[in-house]
């Protein structure tokens, strides 16, 4: 049986319904929001539908199980705070559409928190071992929300953990979220390696005050630490960098907010990623000397949160080489090999099991944003190639 791209493009855009932003096709479906666990409760009924055995286990991972061994295809169904439609679900649907067409075992995953509303992939990382399901619970959101507390709001479904000895590999399909293969004009990346992350919040806290009378030599504004601390990382990262190293301030509270009050606390996200554990680590003692010298500077208390973080991770090579099969097919001189700059489920699966993942084009290079999107042929394309890679494995 053949793959039918009409059933997989409907169910794609179906689930978009959930959380739909109303912003051109984005989505705004973050773990254990309401419109997340009503899309798992779809998802679950499709699977379902599928002739998949359906279990949610403790943190809200859906499984749609094949009998038997199986290979284990997925990726994530909650989005960003301000998501796109494909992030994550385009590799679940995908899934669930070679599931019902294969003509061998294949099962469906759609993990919880890839998206880090509170650890870094969190969902996977519990299933695969890597964060112990205690430590999790303590992890809070931007809000203060425990993850104990949010996984409470699935409890009602949930089942046990899934045996990962039943799978026999993984493979994950995602868009790129980057410029390459749209700048390229190709259609498809078979990915080698995905870098690793660490991600950590910290926070200054100064003395909140009176913002007309407060002399600006007897101030301990906590922006201007997080500004001095800004430049400086700035700075002292240039010599160590590549031009594939990243990092972010992506969130900043400041305390109170207002105009006419000197911020008594900034708390902030430091997210920095690379494909070399050595540099990651290099870069964690510049943050953590770098605060530690502004903290002194600025008459500041600082806090660090716990450190998250995961490791490079290369493909499996045999399953790789059944999506390059597959890519050679499909898209015959439009297909490359190419690393992946994003974090994926598919680091922690490889902790149990062979991984690999296959990658579409984003269109203009966008995504974390509403207006992430795909040709309809690209999409096409890579549902086709996971066939291919699925027939050439067994
Ligand atoms: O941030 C990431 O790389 C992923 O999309 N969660
Ligand atoms: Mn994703
Ligand atoms: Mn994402
Ligand atoms: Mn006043």
């Amino acid at each position: 049986m053949a793959v039918n791209a009409e059933r997989f493009l409907k169910d794609l855009h179906d689930l978009r319904g959930f959380g739909a932003s109303g912003v051109g096709k984005g989505v705004v479906r973050p773990a254990y929001s309401e419109a997340d666990v009503a899309a798992r409760r779809w998802l679950a009924s499709r699977m379902e539908d599928a002739g998949l055995q359906v279990r949610f286990d403790p943190v809200g991972n859906l499984f749609g199980l094949a009998e038997g061994p199986s290979l284990l295809m997925g990726s994530h169904s909650d989005s960003q705070p301000e998501g796109g439609w494909l992030d994550g679900a385009l590799g679940v649907i995908a899934a669930l559409e070679v599931a019902r067409s294969a003509g061998r075992p294949v099962s469906v995953v759609s993990f919880q928190d890839e998206e880090g509303r509170f650890g870094v992939t969190t969902g996977s990382a519990i299933w695969s071992g890597h964060l112990p399901l205690a430590e999790a619970d303590t992890l809070t959101d931007h809000a203060g929300v425990s993850f104990g507390a949010a996984r409470a709001a699935m409890a009602g479904l949930a089942g046990d953990f899934v045996d990962p000895a039943r799978f026999t590999g993984f493979v994950e399909m995602h868009i790129e979220q980057g410029p390459t293969l749209d700048t390229e004009g190709e259609q498809i990346g078979v990915v080698s390696d995905i870098v690793g992350i660490r991600d950590m919040k910290i926070s200054f806290r100064g003395q909140q005050n009176h913002a007309g009378t407060t002399p600006m030599h007897l101030r301990r504004d906590a922006f201007q630490a997080l500004s001095l601390f800004n430049a400086r990382i700035n700075d002292r990262f240039r010599n160590l960098v590549t031009s594939r190293t990243v990092w972010t301030i992506g969130h900043v509270a400041l305390h109170p907010n207002a105009s006419s009050i000197v911020p008594g606390r900034a708390q902030f996200s430091m997210q920095w990623r690379d494909g070399d554990a050595g540099r990651l680590a290099r870069m964690e003692e510049i943050i953590r000397d770098t605060a530690h010298e502004v903290a002194r500077e600025t008459g500041m208390e600082l806090e660090f949160g716990p450190l998250l973080g995961l490791e490079p991770v290369a493909m499996d090579a045999r399953l790789k080489a059944a999506l390059e099969t597959g890519a050679r097919d499909v898209a015959p001189g439009k297909w490359r090999t190419m690393p992946s700059g994003a974090l994926h489920d598919a680091t922690n699966v490889a902790r149990l099991m062979p991984v690999a993942m296959l990658f579409v084009p984003s269109i203009g290079g966008i995504s974390h944003d509403f207006a992430e999107d795909t040709d309809e042929a690209d999409l096409v394309a890579g549902l086709r190639v996971l066939e291919r890679a699925v027939e050439a494995l067994a």
